[in-house]
C-alpha cells in the first residue's frame, strides 16, 4: 500500500460519482486560480475517466514506467486538468495538490498541455489535436509487436485514449484510424468525447461526419453510450476489451457537465467558469468542499486504484523474474543497442573506403541498414509507401501484418503524418528503435509529429530521400527547397545530410546513438562518389568524422584563400570547384563537409574556428539559403536555390540553376579579388 493511502481512512462508501466530482472540482478550481485553461472537457469526461480508472486501468504511480502498465493518452490535451487531477488523486509523488494550485505557472509540473517528461505518468505530449490518438496507434502496435516476441506473460496491456471532436476532425486521425483498423490493433480503445462542441460553437458549424461510421469503415469495433451513464460506460469498455479490433466508444457528453448555467456551452471550453458559476456548480453537484480540498474517503477510493496497479506490477515482476526471456526483454525495453551494431558499422566503413564504393546516399543507407538490422533485432523499419525508393527494407525483414506482429517492417501506407506519430508512439512505448522513410519534400506532411519527436526527445529516425533537384524529372512538386531550413530550425532535431557512403554510415551511427533526440537522414537519389577515400590522408579510421558536425575534407598546402562549405551531393561540386580554382587560377581552396549543423554548433568555438577558417567562405547546397549566412558571414557567398526547381534530368537542373563547379569557382574569384 502506498504511504499516502495508508494514512487515509475510509469513512463511508464512496460512489464513483463522488470520485468523478473530485475531478470536476479540481479542474474548475485550478483553471479559476490560474485564470487560464480548459474546464469544460475535464468536467464532461470526468465520469468516463473515473470508470476507466476505477475499474480497468492498471498503472502504478510508484513505478510510473513499469513496462506492462496500461497506457493512457489524453489526446484532447487542452483538457490537461483531467490528467493532472487524475495524477493527484492517484497519488503520483510529483503531483501534490500544490502543483494543481500552480496550474500553468512557470516551473510547475502542470503545464498548459500535458508534456512528456514534465510529470511522471504522462505517456506522450498532447495539445496539437490529433497527435495523441495517432501516437497511441504506435503504442498499441508496439505492444502487439512486443507481445509477439515475449508472450502474454510479459506483455499484456492496453492503450486507452480520450479524444475530442477536434482530434477526430484533424486529418492525421484519418491516417491513424485507417492504419489501426487495418492492423487490427485490438488493444487500442478510444473514447470520443462526443459533446458536439468545439471552440467556435456547435460542431454542426463545420462537420456533418458520422464518426462511428467512419471508424467502422476503417475496421473498428464501435459503440455509442451516454458518457454520464457509468454502468453503460463500464459495459462498453468490457465489450471493447473482448473485441478483436480496435474500439471506438462514442461517449455522448455535456461539456462542462455540472455547471448549471454554462454546461453544454462552448463558453466552458477554454475559460474559467467564474466565481458565481463555480459556486452554483458546487451546489449543483453536491460538492461542499473548499477549493483544492478532497475529502479523505474520496481520496482513499482513488488511491485504492493505485494499489490495484501496484499489485499487478508486482505480479508482473515475478513473472519477469521467472521468465527465461528476462534478460532479452530488459535489454529491449531499455533500448540499448548491442556493441555489435557499431562494430559492424566501423567494419562497413573500412570495407567501402577500400572499395571506393560510389552509390547514392539512399543506397548507402540501405547498405548500412543491412548491417545494422543484422546486428540487432531492436530496429523496426517502414516507409510511407516508398519502400523501394527510400530503400528502407533489408534482407530478412518480414512485414508486420494484421494480427501477425512478429515482423519488423511496417508498411505505413501513404500516411506520412500518421507514420511519424506512430513512430513517436513506438519509441515512447519502448522495446524498439523505429525508423521510417518518405521523400524529403513530404516532411511537410509529417511535420506536426516530427516536431513532437523533437519536443519529446525521442529516438525516432526519419529516412528522407530524394533530397533536392538532384531527384530530377519528378520536378518541383517533389524537389525540396525550403525543407532543410525548416528542419534545421526545429530545436532538438539532428539533420544529417551525408556526402558519400562513409558519411552515411557515420550518420546512421550517430542517429542510433542519439537516444534523446530524433534524427533526419537526408539522402540523395543520385549516385555520389566516394569522397573520403580520395581526399583524406587517412581514408579509414575508427573515428566518426561526422560526429563533430563538420570537418575539413580538403585542406590546401598553402594558406587558404577561400573555404567552400557544402553538404551532401554538393560536396562533390565543392571539391571539383576547389580543384578548378587550384589548377586554373592558383587559388587555394579548402573544402569543409558539413553533414550536421546541429552537431557542429555544439563544438567549442576554437574547433569551429579552425574548421571554418578566416578566409572568405562560400556555402554550396541545392536548397534555400535561409540559415547559411550564419556560416558564411558577411563577406561570404551562397550557391544554391533561389526558388522552386523544375522537371528535367538532374545534370541539366544543376546547370540550369547554376550549381556547378564553374559557378562556385566564379563566386570564389569574385570574393577574393
Ligand atoms: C492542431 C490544433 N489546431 C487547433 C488547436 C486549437 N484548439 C484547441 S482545442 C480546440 C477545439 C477542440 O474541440 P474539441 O476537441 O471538441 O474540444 P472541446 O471543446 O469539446 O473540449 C482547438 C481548435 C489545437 N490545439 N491543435
Ligand atoms: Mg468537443
Amino acid at each position: 500500500m502506498n504511504s499516502q493511502a495508508a494514512a487515509l481512512k475510509p469513512v463511508a462508501a464512496v460512489s464513483e460519482r463522488d470520485m468523478a466530482n473530485a475531478i470536476r472540482a479540481l479542474a474548475m478550481d485550478s483553471v479559476q486560480k490560474a485564470n487560464s485553461g480548459h474546464p469544460g472537457m475535464p468536467m464532461g469526461m470526468a465520469d468516463v475517466a473515473t470508470v476507466l480508472f476505477s475499474r480497468f486501468i492498471d498503472i502504478d504511480p510508484s513505478a510510473p514506467n513499469w513496462p506492462d502498465r496500461d497506457r493512457f493518452v489524453l489526446s484532447a490535451g487542452h483538457g490537461s486538468m483531467l490528467q493532472y487531477a487524475l495524477h493527484y488523486l492517484l497519488g503520483y509523488e510529483d503531483m501534490p495538490i500544490e502543483e494543481l494550485q500552480r496550474f500553468r505557472q512557470l516551473g510547475s509540473r502542470t503545464a498548459g498541455h500535458p508534456e512528456y517528461g514534465h510529470a511522471l505518468g504522462i505517456e506522450t505530449t498532447t495539445g496539437p489535436l490529433g497527435q495523441g490518438i495517432s501516437t497511441a496507434v504506435g503504442m498499441a502496435l508496439a505492444e502487439r509487436m512486443l507481445y509477439a516476441r515475449y508472450g502474454a506473460d510479459l506483455v499484456n496491456h492496453r492503450t486507452y485514449v480520450i479524444a475530442g471532436d477536434g482530434c477526430l476532425q484533424e486529418g492525421i486521425s484519418h491516417e491513424a484510424i485507417d492504419l489501426a483498423g487495418h492492423l487490427k490493433l485490438s488493444r487500442l480503445i478510444v473514447f470520443w468525447d462526443d459533446n458536439a462542441i468545439s471552440i467556435d460553437g456547435p460542431t454542426s458549424l463545420s462537420t456533418s461526419m458520422d464518426q462511428p461510421a467512419r471508424f467502422k469503415a476503417a475496421g473498428w469495433h464501435i459503440q455509442s453510450v451516454d458518457g454520464h451513464d457509468m454502468e453503460a460506460v463500464g459495459a462498453a469498455i468490457e465489450a471493447a476489451q473482448r473485441s478483436d479490433r480496435p474500439s471506438l466508444i462514442a461517449c455522448r457528453t455535456v461539456i462542462g457537465k455540472g455547471a448549471p448555467n454554462l454546461g453544454g456551452s462552448e463558453k466552458t471550453h477554454g475559460a474559467p467558469l467564474g466565481d458565481a458559476e463555480i459556486a452554483a456548480t458546487r451546489e449543483n453537484i453536491g460538492w461542499a468542499h473548499a477549493p483544492f480540498e478532497v475529502p479523505d474517503d474520496i481520496l482513499f477510493a482513488w488511491r485504492e486504484i493505485a494499489e490495484r496497479g501496484q499489485a499487478a506490477r508486482h505480479a508482473w515482476e515475478q513473472r519477469l523474474a521467472a521468465s527465461p526471456q528476462h534478460e532479452a526483454f530488459a535489454s529491449a525495453i531499455t533500448g540499448n543497442l548491442p556493441d555489435a551494431v557499431f562494430e559492424a558499422l566501423v567494419a562497413f566503413r573500412k570495407e567501402h573506403v577500400e572499395k571506393a564504393t560510389k552509390v547514392a546516399t539512399r543506397k548507402a543507407s540501405e547498405m548500412a541498414l543491412g548491417v545494422i538490422n543484422a546486428a540487432t533485432e531492436l530496429t523496426v523499419g517502414g516507409s510511407a509507401d516508398l519502400t523501394h525508393s527510400n530503400l528502407t527494407i533489408t534482407k530478412g525483414m518480414n512485414r508486420v501484418a494484421p494480427s501477425d506482429y512478429a515482423g519488423r517492417y511496417i508498411h505505413y501506407g501513404i500516411r506520412e503524418h500518421g507514420m511519424a506519430a506512430a513512430m513517436n508512439g513506438i519509441a515512447l512505448h519502448g522495446g524498439f528503435v523505429p525508423y521510417g522513410g518518405t521523400f524529403l519534400c513530404f516532411a511537410d506532411y509529417a511535420r506536426g509529429a516530427m516536431r513532437l519527436s523533437a519536443l519529446m526527445g525521442q529516438r525516432v529516425i526519419y529516412v528522407m530521400t530524394h533530397d533536392s533537384i538532384g531527384l530530377g524529372e519528378d520536378g518541383p512538386t517533389h524537389q525540396p527547397v525550403e525543407h532543410l531550413a525548416m528542419l534545421r530550425a526545429t530545436p532538438n532535431l539532428n539533420v544529417f545530410r551525408p556526402a558519400d557512403i562513409i558519411e552515411t554510415a557515420e550518420c546512421w551511427e550517430l542517429a542510433l546513438k542519439s537516444e534523446s533526440r530524433p534524427s533526419v537522414l537526408v539522402l540523395s537519389r543520385q549516385n555520389l562518389p566516394m569522397l573520403r577515400q580520395a581526399h583524406s590522408d587517412e581514408p579509414h579510421s575508427e573515428e566518426n568524422r561526422s560526429s563533430q558536425g563538420a570537418y575539413i575534407l580538403r585542406e590546401p598546402a598553402e594558406h587558404r584563400a577561400v573555404t567552400l562549405i557544402a553538404t551532401g551531393s554538393e560536396v562533390e561540386i565543392a571539391i571539383a570547384a576547389a580543384e578548378r580554382l587550384a589548377t586554373e587560377h592558383g587559388v587555394a581552396a579548402a573544402v569543409v563537409s558539413m553533414p550536421c549543423w546541429e552537431l557542429f554548433e555544439e563544438q567549442d568555438a576554437d574547433h569551429r574556428k579552425a574548421v571554418l577558417g578566416s578566409a572568405p567562405r562560400i556555402a554550396i547546397e541545392a536548397a534555400a539559403r535561409l540559415g547559411w549566412d550564419r556560416w558564411i558571414g558577411d563577406i561570404g557567398a551562397f550557391v544554391g536555390m533561389a526558388g522552386f526547381g523544375a522537371s528535367a534530368p538532374a545534370p541539366d537542373l544543376y546547370r540550369h540553376f547554376d550549381i556547378t563547379p564553374e559557378a562556385v569557382a566564379a563566386a570564389a574569384l569574385k570574393l577574393i579579388i
